[in-house]
């Protein structure tokens, strides 16, 4: 590693990789509030469905800095324009250091290639693994290539949800951290690659298809037909994430492949100006209109769907 910050002439950019629901935005959030952030620090997140619940998120962790939200797509794929747009909109600002969190399905490389931008500098991508479920989806036959493409394409590793599978280990070359360490951040933040040019030749030739899909909430619902709604999304739903209103209040819903967690939102907490979910799935967009159907039966009369894609 070199520690040598990049030139004064243009401003760096950190890449937070890693798969849907790895852990981006909590190490993000978690860098917004280390005491020893430098001044001037600027996140770009793109989340990749139509509302950008990340950039809520993060927003509220934020103290004034700058945040600039990219949603409606991924932005190795399809809206690299809104991120060149982005980043001329902080040229204009007095920022020093850009940390972007990518989508969930995002192949790093890809979007350090489009960091190479007049004024900016790459600096390094670091990959979020997610010790839960690391090994159960590299082995997947739909997402696999894309889990360990994410992570090869990594300068630095973190692992997280060590808590949830504390005997996990990471056999990787690339130097690794957990998201525990207590440097973490001080590390993440001066870790720069230097770039040979062959960071690209890791690219995917095929990548997976994903789709995102919201449902925006009309009606307050039942707390047991959330639960039921969770519990019967299809196998191809990866990542469900959003607020949602029930008679016993407004929930925060954040599901990890199998794993669903609702926070009830206490009365001091700001309320979310959308209230919906956002459910990400490999495949095409039928499969996910299908297992929301058979899931929004449980609670037909009290749900209303739409869907974008
Ligand atoms: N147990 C445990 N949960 C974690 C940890 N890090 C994140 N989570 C939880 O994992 C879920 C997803 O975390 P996020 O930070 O939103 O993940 P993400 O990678 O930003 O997700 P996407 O942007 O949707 O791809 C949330 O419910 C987090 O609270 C961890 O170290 N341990
Ligand atoms: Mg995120």
């Amino acid at each position: 590693m070199s520690d040598s910050v990049a030139s004064s002439h243009s401003i760096p950019i950190t890449l937070i990789g890693g798969y849907l629901g790895a852990g981006k935005t909590t190490l993000i959030n978690k860098i917004l509030s280390y005491p020893g952030l430098p001044p001037g620090t600027a996140v770009l997140v793109n989340d990749f469905g139509d509302i950008n619940i990340d950039e809520s998120l993060i927003r509220g962790a934020s103290n004034d800095g700058t945040v600039i939200g990219l949603s409606n797509g991924c932005i190795c794929c399809s809206i690299s324009n809104d991120l060149s747009k982005a980043l001329d909109e902080l040229h204009g600002l007095e920022v020093e250091h850009v940390i972007m969190e990518t989508s969930g399905v995002a192949e790093p490389a890809r979007v350090w290639q489009h960091c190479h931008y007049p004024g900016f500098t790459p600096m390094a991508c670091v990959v979020l693994i997610d010790a839960s479920s690391y090994a159960a989806r590299c082995q997947d036959k739909y997402v696999g290539s894309l889990v360990r493409a994410q992570a090869a394409q990594a300068h630095l590793h973190v692992v997280s949800k060590a808590d949830l599978n504390p005997g996990f280990e990471l056999h990787h070359l690339t130097p690794q951290l957990s998201s525990q360490d207590p440097d973490l951040i001080e590390t993440i933040l001066r870790w720069q690659h230097v770039d040979d040019g062959t960071f690209t030749d890791l690219l995917l030739l095929n990548k997976p298809s994903f789709r995102a899909q919201t449902w925006y909430q009309e009606e307050t619902i039942a707390r047991n037909s959330l639960d039921a709604l969770l519990n019967n999304l299809g196998k191809s739903v990866q990542r469900v994430k959003g607020w949602v209103d029930t008679f016993e209040g407004i929930y925060k819903v954040s599901k990890v492949g199998s794993v669903a967690t609702m926070t009830k939102l206490k009365d001091n907490e700001p309320r979310p100006t959308i209230l919906g979910l956002v459910i990400i799935a490999y495949g095409d967009a039928c499969s996910i209109s299908e297992s929301i159907e058979q899931a929004g039966a449980l609670a037909s009369g009290q749900i209303t769907m739409t869907f974008s894609s």
